[in-house]
């Protein structure tokens, strides 16, 4: 017997658009085999269909736990057609070939994360029949085509249309690897399922895919690879594309990273700006329009600004491209850039790398954040908010209308690595920036006295010297330097253990200091506060990063 036409079988538990796809191989003369379910809903639907158990002479049984565990089904799947031998055994079998599987499995893992799920119910939604006939079809690719996931209908379509109702090879070969990837992965979740059931062990399995080779790691010595993870939906490296410039070194990813957690933990509905380098940010600010807050992020560290990365949560417009003008930039992202901007930026430098990253307005829908340790891997879940309280502790007063700049001034210290300070300005009624920073030192004393409020003073003596310049100004740059740091909110990222931070942020003309609080000593630190009529918040929630 000579078996010409072509067939499909067919078993799907997700049957999404599973009878447009099999009225399309009918059209391109596949003859359909089918279990139960599926069957029915393509008989429903008017398409003629086979049934497993008309070719294998068995019933499904057990409850459907035996369908098409048969040699007639996977010999017909795996035989080597080009095998003289193969060929002859199937023909003295009956075994006819099948030349195309559109299997997709048992829900096992929607099964489990359902609320009281018993043991019971998830080992019978795990799938035995279901892998075997993708692993067989895959296997067996040069000859079978192997389909396990609906959203491939149309690719697989398509080719059908192109290719006289065949699939080409390199498509079989993309199919084949997908059918191994979601069997791996399928089993992936049984394992950890089980593990956490039955053992109490907690089993993390991470599948990142489309792996991209770096030019190097952190230095040029160091080798170094991107995978994405493609299941983060909200803004996300993975979902960035570059529309101009080299590629992204290993440090551009990090700085980005840096660049994006800032401007969503800003969450300003305002125009927005940060300006990281060294994965930390130093220039942020928020304005009426891109443009000031883009020229309020600069003056908090202009210095620092030289090679940074930037990340707006606007459209990049042309009016803050124009302000790029001879200023050394590594890396814009932004969820967009207007034709004109972008003409101005790719002129700019052919260097530049241009990101267009949408869905800012989303959260990050990865609850977790992982750091590897030498022997281990850490998992915490993201630090989200920025105050669990807040508890004025001193007799000097805290007024309300500073909540916005305090508020500004914790986003950020949250970004900053530890122990971090921030000094933030409201340098226009609703419009905040960080005038000053102290980052990853070992102390807060030095982050304050040595970083945060002299980098502070710098910034403004440059911002005085240029509206002097355009405007004289009518008073000294002393008087200015005074009379802004008394405005400012100084944040700090945890409590402080002794007074001494306090001293010295009062030594430098701060009058207003949010801390979560919490340490033995906040007595003595609130008493010193208030000896110096300095106003200070507790906030209850730090904010730590290491
Ligand atoms: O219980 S099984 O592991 N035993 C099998 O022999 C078998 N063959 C296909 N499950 C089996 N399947 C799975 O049935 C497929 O992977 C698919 O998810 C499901 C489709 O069943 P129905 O067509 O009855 O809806």
């Amino acid at each position: 017997v000579i078996f010409l036409v072509k067939r499909a079988l067919i078993s799907v538990s997700d049957k999404t658009g599973i009878v447009d796809f099999t009225k399309t191989l009918v059209a391109h003369n596949f003859e359909i085999i089918s279990t139960g379910g599926t069957a029915k809903t393509l008989r429903d639907a008017g398409i003629s269909v086979m049934d497993v158990s008309e070719i294998t002479g068995f019933p499904e049984m057990m409850d459907g736990r035996v369908k098409t565990l048969h040699p007639k089904i996977h010999g017909a799947l795996l035989y080597l057609r080009d095998n003289p031998v193969h060929a002859a055994q199937a023909m003295a079998q009956g075994i006819a070939a099948i030349d195309m599987v559109v299997v997709n499995l048992y829900p096992f893992r929607e099964t489990v994360a359902k609320e009281g799920v018993t043991l019971e119910d998830a080992v019978e939604n795990i799938d035995i029949g279901g892998p075997s006939l993708l692993r067989a079809a895959a296997k067996n690719y040069k000859f079978v085509t192997v389909v396990c996931d609906p959203s491939d209908y149309s690719k697989i379509k398509k080719e059908l249309e192109e290719n006289a109702g065949n699939v080409s090879l390199p498509v079989k070969e993309k199919m084949m690897v997908k059918a191994f990837r979601h069997t791996a992965d399928y089993d992936g979740a049984i394992d950890t399922y089980l593990s956490r059931t039955l053992l109490d062990e907690k089993v993390k399995r991470f599948s990142f895919v489309g792996g991209t080779k770096l030019r190097y790691g952190e230095n040029w010595h160091q080798e170094a690879s991107f995978y994405k993870d493609t299941r983060c939906a909200g803004p996300s490296l993975s979902n960035a594309t570059q529309l101009h410039g080299k590629e992204l070194s290993y440090n551009n990813y990090i700085d980005i990273d840096n660049a994006l957690l800032t401007l969503k933990d800003l969450s300003s509905k305002n125009p927005s700006v940060v300006i990281v380098k060294h994965n930390n940010p130093c220039g942020l600010a928020t304005g009426k329009t891109l443009k000031s807050a883009f020229l309020a992020a600069w003056d908090g560290d202009p210095v620092s600004a030289f090679g940074s990365i930037i990340c707006v949560n606007r459209i990049f417009d042309v009016e803050t491209a124009k302000c790029l003008d001879k200023k050394f930039i590594e890396i814009i992202v932004a969820p967009g850039f207007e034709p004109e901007a972008l003409e101005i930026l790719k002129k700019k430098s052919e260097s530049l790398r241009l990101l267009e990253l949408k869905g800012f307005d989303k959260a990050f829908d990865n609850k977790f954040v992982y750091k590897h340790v030498t022997g281990g891997l850490l998992e915490q879940n993201r630090d989200i908010g920025l105050f669990e309280k807040w508890d004025l502790v001193t007799q000097e007063k805290f007024p309300d209308a500073k909540k916005g700049v305090s508020e500004f001034a914790m986003s950020a210290c949250k970004c900053i690595k530890s122990n971090s300070i921030s000094i933030a300005y409201e340098y226009e009624p609703g419009y905040y920036m960080l005038l000053g920073m102290g980052a990853g030192q070992p102390n807060r004393v030095d982050s304050i006295r040595k970083l945060g409020a002299p980098k502070a003073y710098d910034n403004l003596k440059t911002m005085y010297e240029r509206m002097n310049a355009e405007n004289p100004m009518t008073i000294t740059l002393e008087e200015y330097q005074k009379q802004v740091i008394s405005e400012c909110v100084m944040a700090s990222d945890a409590f402080f253990p002794f007074d001494d931070s306090v001293i010295f942020a009062s030594e430098a003309g701060l009058k207003y200091i949010l801390s979560p609080g919490g340490s033995i000593r906040d007595d003595e630190v609130i008493a010193t506060a208030n000896r110096l009529g300095v106003a200070m918040v507790f906030t209850g929630m730090r904010h730590f990063l290491h």
